[in-house]
């Protein structure tokens, strides 16, 4: 069922849909270098799950000024001295706000600059590309604040870079920056510019593609991921079966018949 998203309803996010169904997504706290707080992740969870029935067809994520996230919110964390319950129930929202932006199917770019740290490499590594620029640098500073991930690093962050520099990232407080954090993949592009140029040129990119397919790419990935060899090829042939027969695919495979398609090449 089709639905929309009225900018107008969210306070924490800046949200600027283009054109071309491609929406900008910018945590809107600069002030407080865009921490997490609960209203934050409560607006990441409500547009992220209304994406894919909405016609977005891929995003920028972004921060508001020199920093793109700072992580949990630690004064509200602190003012709220909550109970172990109670900070399991936060850490499972930030759950379902990162899990909908991972498997929901659409296209999520991260623009990073300066901090993306703690929570914020939380939400960054959630996205499908990350873009970073010359300011941006990476680290977990938990280890150093008597805290410890709550917001998938433990998954993703490992995924990214391995279980071992991870474990030597939260424990020293190592900071990663420049080509060494393309190098390891926290970021897939560095650029010389501004990151959020070459995020959105991305982000249009990929929303050329058909969005059944890019639905497949941006959540039976993930999915796949988590499964068993045997089951895993069996849910890749299934999408493919979905995916691969798709009537909005049959002019871009006629065009590739008739030769008007462009074809592979390498590199200039
Ligand atoms: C904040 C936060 C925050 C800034 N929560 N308010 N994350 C961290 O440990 C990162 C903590 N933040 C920093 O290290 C620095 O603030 C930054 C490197 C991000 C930016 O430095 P700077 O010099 O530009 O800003 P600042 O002067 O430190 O902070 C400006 C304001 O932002 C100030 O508020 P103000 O009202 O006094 O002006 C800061 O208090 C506020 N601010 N960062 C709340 N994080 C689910 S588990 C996840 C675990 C974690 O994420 S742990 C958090 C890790």
């Amino acid at each position: 069922m089709p639905v929309t998203i009225d900018p107008r309803d969210y306070t924490r996010l800046a949200l600027d849909p283009q054109e071309d169904g491609v929406w900008i997504v910018t945590l809107n706290r600069p002030e407080k270098r865009n921490a997490l707080d609960l209203a934050t992740v409560e607006e990441l969870v409500t547009f992220f799950s209304t994406a894919p029935r909405a016609g977005v067809k891929a995003v920028v994520l972004a921060g508001a000024g020199q920093h793109f996230c700072a992580g949990l919110d630690l004064i509200e964390h602190h003012d709220a001295d909550r109970s172990p319950a109670d900070f399991m129930h936060v850490c499972l929202r930030w759950h379902e706000a990162f899990n909908k932006m991972e498997y929901g199917g659409v296209p999520v770019v991260a623009a990073l600059q300066g901090a993306v740290v703690g929570g914020g490499l939380e939400l960054a590594s959630s996205a499908h590309v990350r873009v970073m620029d010359q300011t941006t640098y990476f680290a977990l500073p938990e280890g150093q604040r008597g805290l410890f991930t709550g917001g998938g690093a433990t998954i993703r962050v490992a995924d990214l870079i391995g279980k071992a520099r991870m474990i030597d990232m939260i424990l020293m407080g190592r900071v990663y920056q420049g080509q060494e954090a393309v190098d390891l993949g926290l970021a897939q592009y560095i650029v010389e510019g501004s990151s959020m140029d070459k995020a959105l040129e991305l982000a249009r990119r990929a929303a050329e593609n058909l969005p059944l397919t890019n639905f497949a790419i941006c959540s039976a990935i993930s999915h796949v991921q988590n499964m068993s060899a045997l089951d895993a090829a069996y849910a890749e042939s299934v999408v493919a079966g979905i995916v691969n027969t798709q009537p909005d695919a049959r002019a871009r495979l006629a065009a590739f018949a008739d030769k008007s398609a462009a074809r592979v090449r390498p590199n200039e």
